[in-house]
């Protein structure tokens, strides 16, 4: 804090005036929200406010956190207030969306989240639950029917744990009380979020027992008697994680003290489906894009962004680098992220009409160099196992098949293997170390059953790590093979430069 009396705490009754407060009261609750971490608090909150402030409607959202106690508490201690500080070099821009009404814990009132999704009032289930909270198999892509969570959840003896078991017990408890319509709502980084969603939803409604499953069959089909939607989304805006620097941030900005603001960089893109069950707020008044056709920009945004953003995570963890914009600002680092965005992940698209190639990519680059928003690298780099299987495998595919090695991929990909299961020899260091991942143990189980690195990497490619198809193409396991090689023995600058030469 940079003052010395204390300041009065964020909640409904201290929110100054004079600045970019939305000072609507929203009372209805119209969407329930699963995750409740930073993203959907400076984007779908943010559209929603835009779209309250444009017309009232009864979108107040339940947020729900999945286990953290943390930002629900403190988020029920402010009247449900948090602010976006949105940070630029210029400087920074505090607003407050003041959009939900509540805020719970799944794991610890796991039923509440199950009546919320039935409850007659909602009409979105919304989900940012991050690529790893879908429970999907990376090998296959399908509902992980050995998952612990989803097999208690198909059980069904105990309340939900897993997002896909929420979702799935809270329609059929709607289906059985008043059969609503009702539209699930994906903004995670999946290649077509909505349909991979209703996916997994089937999957999980087909496997309860005979008549449960019949009973869904039909609400969840998409023919005539489907009472859900899935519509497909990009979502798109820099979000990292919370520090001091910005609840002192917000405290000079607001005079008051928010215990757990959100930071996020100027831009933000939002294109979705029109397609809901029953009816949404006017997202298209904080500037969301509706259009039937949506695969184009998520490809675009998921390869160009997401999947270069991983390259450049795991290339500058490697090379010490704690944050996004130090990593580009390696020229080494920004050279590989232009040759895979160029190379590898662009032939892979369509663009669409109303893109300029040229601006999106300067964009995007500056973006990544934004130095105010202190990004992390280990935040890029967390849970690679199940974002890089949306990100990497379809466009590899396709320049194998045209008989051209992906090189920048290969590198994606021995890079990420570095930081998790470093060769002998190679230390990593602090940055890679600290990535989350839930395939981290079971890499590095295999490395060390492995008699050497193309041996380590054939197995990962082998059992799935990418899916299936890149096991069809072993010159890709033995391209990441050598990097991984090039780069124990000549550090991360010699890799990408052994990338670059092919
Ligand atoms: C990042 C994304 O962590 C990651 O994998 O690539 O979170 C990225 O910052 C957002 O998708 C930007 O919209």
């Amino acid at each position: 804090m940079t003052s010395s009396s204390p300041l009065p705490r964020l909640n409904s009754l201290t929110l100054p005036s004079g600045s970019l407060v939305h000072r609507r009261t929203v009372t209805e609750t119209g969407i329930v929200h699963l995750g409740l971490g930073n993203f959907h608090r400076a984007h779908q909150a943010v559209y929603t406010a835009s779209a309250l402030d444009h017309a009232d409607g009864p979108w107040g959202i339940l947020g729900v956190a999945s286990r953290s106690t943390a930002v629900a508490d403190a988020l029920r201690e402010q009247d449900h207030r948090y602010s976006v500080v949105e940070i630029s070099p210029e400087g920074s821009r505090v607003s407050v969306p003041a959009v939900h009404t509540g805020a719970l814990v799944a794991a610890h009132h796991p039923d509440a989240v199950v009546d919320a999704i039935a409850a007659p009032g909602t009409r979105i289930v919304s989900l940012t639950v991050t690529e790893h909270g879908y429970t999907f198999s990376p090998r296959t892509g399908h509902l992980d029917l050995d998952h612990d969570g989803v097999r208690a959840d198909l059980r069904g003896d105990t309340p939900p744990r897993t997002t896909i078991g929420q979702v799935v017990r809270g329609l059929q408890r709607r289906l059985r009380k008043h059969a609503t319509p009702v539209t699930v709502l994906s903004c995670d980084n999946l290649a077509g979020n909505g349909t991979q969603t209703a996916r997994l939803v089937r999957e999980f409604a087909e496997a309860l027992p005979r008549a449960e499953a019949n009973e869904l069959a039909d609400w969840l089909d998409d023919g005539p008697h489907t009472g859900v939607a899935f519509p497909n989304t990009m979502v798109d805006r820099i979000v990292p994680a919370t520090t001091d620097t910005y609840r002192t941030t917000v405290a000079d900005h607001l005079r008051v003290r928010d215990e757990v603001p959100v930071p996020a960089e100027p831009f933000t893109m939002w294109v979705l489906q029109d397609r809901f069950a029953a009816g949404r707020p006017g997202w298209e008044h904080g500037g969301a894009l509706f259009t039937d056709d949506v695969e184009p920009y998520e490809l675009l945004k998921l390869r160009l962004l997401n999947g270069t953003h991983s390259l450049i995570a795991y290339l500058g963890a490697l090379d010490g680098r704690a944050t996004v914009p130090d990593a580009i600002g390696r020229p080494f680092v920004a050279e590989a992220a232009r040759r895979v965005l160029r190379d590898d992940y662009l032939p892979s698209l369509t663009v669409p009409d109303d893109i300029d190639l040229d601006a999106y990519v300067a964009q995007l680059f500056e973006r990544w160099a934004n130095s105010a928003l202190g990004h992390r690298t280990r935040q890029v780099g967390s849970d690679g196992s199940v974002k890089l299987r949306q990100r990497v495998p379809d466009p590899a595919l396709l320049q194998l098949r045209r008989g051209r090695m992906p090189h920048h991929l290969a590198l994606t990909v021995a890079a990420y293997l570095c930081c998790m299961a470093p060769p002998s020899g190679l230390d990593p260091g602090p940055h890679a170390a600290a990535m989350a991942d839930p395939a981290r143990d079971r890499l590095r189980e295999t490395a060390e059953r492995s008699t050497s690195v193309p041996d380590f990497v054939a197995t990962v490619i082998d059992t799935g790590l990418l899916g299936d198809s890149l096991a069809d193409h072993p010159a890709f396991a033995e391209r990441v093979a050598e990097l991984i090689g090039v780069l124990a023995r000549h550090g991360t600058a010699a890799a990408a430069h052994a990338a670059a030469e092919a």
